[in-house]
């Protein structure tokens, strides 16, 4: 098979409209389904796309092809060249009528899980056999719709005049707090697997006034629940000059876009999954508001921290709403959060159909600060001496916030399990594939 030849000729099956009735093409693709009528064959052709029947008619399509098309097996990836009709009974109403027929690879028999729309094969299953649920529409759509996501982050962010940055995945000290390290032998020195960019994003911002990244966070969290992984990615941002209430507007400008793509963009991929979404409102309480709120609703709320069943109900309280839940209790946010008055805080959460997005906050830029909030936290200074010498040669008052790339694809798409929206997760019990 000419690969180069056929990716000149080759049609994406999506793009076959009436204006091609009566022309020649050629498509690849997956055998998506398989019904052989001795007489007649109908196989349906999947790319990422859409999907195709090709149609074998005994009488009429070459022998070969014809015995070709009796012998391939679901899955299995192949290339046709052929005729383009219109056709009343074919899904998606044209057929395609194939003058050659190759397999270049065949899917062994049985298949490990069932790739069909309405598979009943339970997640971990699935996961195990990634490459091939990828296959699946449904799980296509997934990772289509987090493309969007991807793509337009960044053009917000582009339009914004932030600059993207690549951070270290490889780091010498916490950059969140003691705990959930994951230590990597680096030559004679102690060093981690990068648990955030805070450090960097903030080193930064106070240069180039606006950043942002997608960045991969590595969590030693022993727990195994259905909204943590152990890596997951972020979407990072840090603005120089700038405080909480700053960076939490932008937050959901960022969110409202990125959504309005989805839906723009992604309409078929919604429909195929189920999902009505609209773009949302933003709502400010404070901490102490929605404690009040709480108590009223008799649900319970963490002394410095929300819990989840506060969080499900912010959702029912206010539905298609980014809830910023700001003026933190001080004690509930890591060290580099400016503190307000004794207890309280610049820092923020974001929650979204009933889960926490988002947190953020402006940042201490002031170096003997610094050095006590980390005394406070049970740091040592001296694991964070170029951080906090960063904020000594004109720092400007600064703040930001990490978004969960798979909390927000999870929770648009109402997705049960945050595995869902992870092409290869990592969690306490997996490591591959
Ligand atoms: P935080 O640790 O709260 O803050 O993370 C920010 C957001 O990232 C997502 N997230 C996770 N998603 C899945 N599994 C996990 N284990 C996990 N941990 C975090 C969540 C969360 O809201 N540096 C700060 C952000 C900042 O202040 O700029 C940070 O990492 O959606």
């Amino acid at each position: 098979m000419d690969l180069q030849k056929l990716n000149k000729e080759r049609k994406y099956i999506g793009d076959i409209t009436a204006k091609d009735d009566g022309k020649k093409a050629a498509i690849v693709g997956w055998l998506y389904d398989i019904r052989d009528l001795g007489k007649l064959r109908f196989l349906v052709i999947r790319d990422i796309s859409g999907e195709i029947q090709v149609t074998g008619i005994k009488a009429e399509t070459d022998t070969k092809v014809f015995e070709a098309m009796g012998k391939v097996t679901r899955e299995s990836a192949v290339v046709v060249y052929g005729t383009i009709k219109k056709s009343d009974k074919a899904s998606g109403g044209r057929e395609i009528l194939p003058s050659s027929f190759e397999v270049l690879g065949l899917a062994e028999q049985p298949l490990p899980i069932d790739t069909s729309d309405f598979s009943k094969t339970e997640l971990p299953k699935r996961l195990d056999y990634r490459f091939l649920d990828l296959h699946r529409r449904k799980t296509q759509a997934i990772f289509k719709i987090q493309n969007t996501l991807l793509q337009s982050y960044r053009e917000f962010m582009a339009k914004e005049r932030a600059i993207e940055a690549i951070f270290p995945a490889v780091i010498g000290s916490s950059s969140e707090g003691g705990t959930e390290l994951f230590p990597v032998k680096y030559f004679e020195k102690k060093a981690f697997l990068s648990q955030s960019c805070q450090l960097y994003k903030q080193m930064l911002a106070c240069s180039i006034e606006k950043v942002f990244a997608v960045f991969t966070v590595w969590r030693a969290e022993k727990h195994n629940t259905i909204r943590h992984l152990n890596e997951a990615r972020q979407f990072d941002y840090e603005q120089a000059f700038a405080d909480e209430f700053v960076v939490m507007e932008v937050l959901g400008r960022v969110v409202q876009f990125m959504i309005k793509k989805v839906i723009e963009d992604n309409s078929k991929d919604l429909e195929l999954l189920g999902v009505k979404l609209k773009v949302p409102g933003v709502k400010y309480l404070t901490f102490a508001e929605t404690a009040v709120i709480m108590k009223k609703n008799k649900v319970h709320v963490g002394a410095d921290d929300l819990s989840g069943e506060s969080e499900k109900k912010l959702d029912e309280l206010y539905p298609d709403t980014i809830v910023f839940v700001h003026d933190w209790p001080l004690s509930g946010k890591p060290f580099y959060i400016m503190p307000k008055g004794k207890d309280s805080s610049c820092g923020f959460d974001a929650i979204y159909k009933g889960m926490e997005i988002t947190s953020g906050g402006q940042r201490v830029h002031i170096p003997e600060l610094l050095i006590e909030r980390l005394k406070v936290k049970g740091l040592n200074p001296k694991d964070f001496e170029k951080y906090i010498d960063s904020f000594r040669y004109g720092a400007p008052p600064h703040a930001g916030w990490g978004l969960g790339l798979e909390r927000l694809t999870m929770v648009i798409l109402g997705l049960d399990n945050i595995r869902e929206a992870v092409l290869f997760p990592r969690d306490r019990d997996r490591l591959t594939p």
